[in-house]
């Protein structure tokens, strides 16, 4: 008699689909089989029952200076992504000046554990201070693996960003550690040029966000980084993709046999520039970097996941308040703080604009939102449902119909740059490791019940 057993589901991995019961002892999938007998038993029939979905880019808490921090800590931000079918999450460590690893890790530590309502690792920063003195680079990143971190962000934008020799050290030592890198790839010198041009002529609108961000040098950026990795034989992930020229990018290095894989983000699938043209502060809420597209851009993202050019829909989850953007709004389009919501909606709106509209196979959002993301970023008990794996298990019905709003939605914000978004297909039921976090709209997981998962590397084999 197995603990837990979903019983008449339509079972979806990456690489399968099964008509089966899955049980469940303790916290792990214990059998797929027919007619398994449970202590507690789900009635699954006309659902699709899949794994907790990865979502392997999320800003929990994220300081940007003084008032100025996202909106989610970790128990708004955890629970949302549970009641969006999410059970794995990874945000960041970004060590200030000063501090060990070990000291920011303990931190970030403390403002997570008690509060998390899903399983989580860490991204580990590597800043400009990580190159301040002999040998500092290689201790950050020894001392990181042994905390169980094997994924590190490198910037090309912003504070925290690396000039190119930086960047080729920082992957190097990365890569000779068996660690992945994941790359925010923008030219920043090249942006500032075109800001403070902006600013000097009076523009402030949101709409020259993205005009002072062309796609191209976007993509400049992220050829220059693969370019890089490849010489150096490392694999490498660039971050929030949205537009054509770098999914090409990624696309042909792949080609030529690089390790080289990309991430998207629903707001590249659902938004695009007309969105900077809402009336006030609603136009400043899709402000995030890399910037939304235009239309026909967009289109190219939903090509590039379904043509494997593109390899992980994550979220890059990062909302402020409606004050602070317009704190930033009523400064003009450069201090409006970058970054939207999209944590809580990802699963059911791949599904819906992915799967239902036939541009997807099931296994292929599986494949894009729980397996690819687990697989590439060391979780090597997450997104996959058979014997063995973390009892992580979403049931979600294909055929419910709903309307995204920010009063249904449980991020702290309280807006939604995709209100009035229409899906096909909704998470009911939400388990992680065996226990039920969210179930039929109703929160039922405990503050804290989420863990952090110590990772020991990525798949050596991964391409
Ligand atoms: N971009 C954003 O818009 N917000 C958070 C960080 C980032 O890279
Ligand atoms: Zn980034
Ligand atoms: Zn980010």
């Amino acid at each position: 008699m197995y603990d837990l057993v979903i019983k008449n589901g339509t079972l979806v991995n990456a690489d399968s689909t099964v008509f089966a019961d899955i049980a469940v002892s303790g916290e792990q999938i214990a059998a797929i089989g027919k007619d398994l007998p449970g202590r507690r038993e789900i009635d699954a029939e006309g659902k699709l029952v899949i794994p907790g979905g990865v979502d392997t880019h999320v800003h929990l808490s994220l300081d940007l200076g003084g008032p100025i921090v996202s909106s989610d800590d970790f128990f708004s931000g955890t629970r949302a992504a549970a009641f969006g079918g999410t059970t794995t999450v990874v945000p960041f460590i970004h060590p200030g000046a000063g501090k060990s690893v070990k000291e920011a890790f303990n931190e970030r530590r403390n403002e997570a554990e008690g509060h998390v309502t899903v399983d989580y690792g860490w991204h580990m920063n590597i800043g400009p201070d990580a190159f301040s003195g002999p040998g500092k680079l290689r201790t950050l990143v020894e001392e990181t693996l042994a905390l169980g971190i094997v994924t590190f962000k490198l910037y090309m934008a912003y504070g925290y960003r690396l000039d190119d020799v930086q960047l080729f050290q920082a992957l190097e030592a990365v890569g000779k550690a068996g660690g992945l890198s994941v790359i925010h790839a923008e030219n920043w010198d090249l942006i500032s040029l075109l800001v403070n041009r902006a600013v000097a002529a009076g523009e402030t609108h949101p709409r020259f966000h993205e005009r002072c961000r062309p796609a191209i040098f976007e993509a400049e950026a992220a050829a220059k980084v693969i370019a890089m990795a490849e010489y150096l034989a490392c694999p490498v992930e660039i971050f929030h993709i949205g537009n054509r020229a770098v999914a090409e990018v990624i696309a042909a290095a792949r080609r030529r046999g690089t390790a080289a894989f990309g991430e998207t983000c629903p707001q590249y699938l659902f938004l695009t520039t007309d969105a900077f043209e809402r009336e006030g502060v609603e136009g400043a809420y899709p402000v995030c970097s890399p910037p939304i597209r235009s239309e026909e851009e967009r289109q190219a993202m939903w090509s590039a996941i379904a043509a494997d050019d593109l390899q992980i829909v994550a979220t890059d989850h990062c909302p402020f308040t409606r004050e602070l953007k317009e704190e930033g709004l009523a400064k003009g389009f450069q201090s409006i703080p970058g970054g939207v919501p999209s944590m809580e909606m990802r699963m059911a709106s791949i599904y819906s604009h992915g799967v239902a509209s036939g541009l997807l196979s099931p296994q292929r959002w599986v494949s894009l939102c729980c397996a690819t993301p687990a697989r590439l970023h060391g979780f090597d008990r997450k997104g996959v449902l058979a014997p063995g794996f973390d009892a992580d298990i979403v049931i979600f019905d294909p055929l419910k119909e709903h309307t995204l709003s920010a009063e249904t939605l449980h991020e702290k914000c309280g807006w939604t740059p995709y209100e009035g978004l229409e899906l096909k297909g909704a998470v009911e039921t939400t388990i992680l490791r065996g226990n039920l976090v969210t179930d039929g709209g109703e929160y039922c997981g405990e503050r804290g019940m989420g863990r952090y998962i110590h990772r020991s590397g990525i798949d050596g084999r991964l391409r």
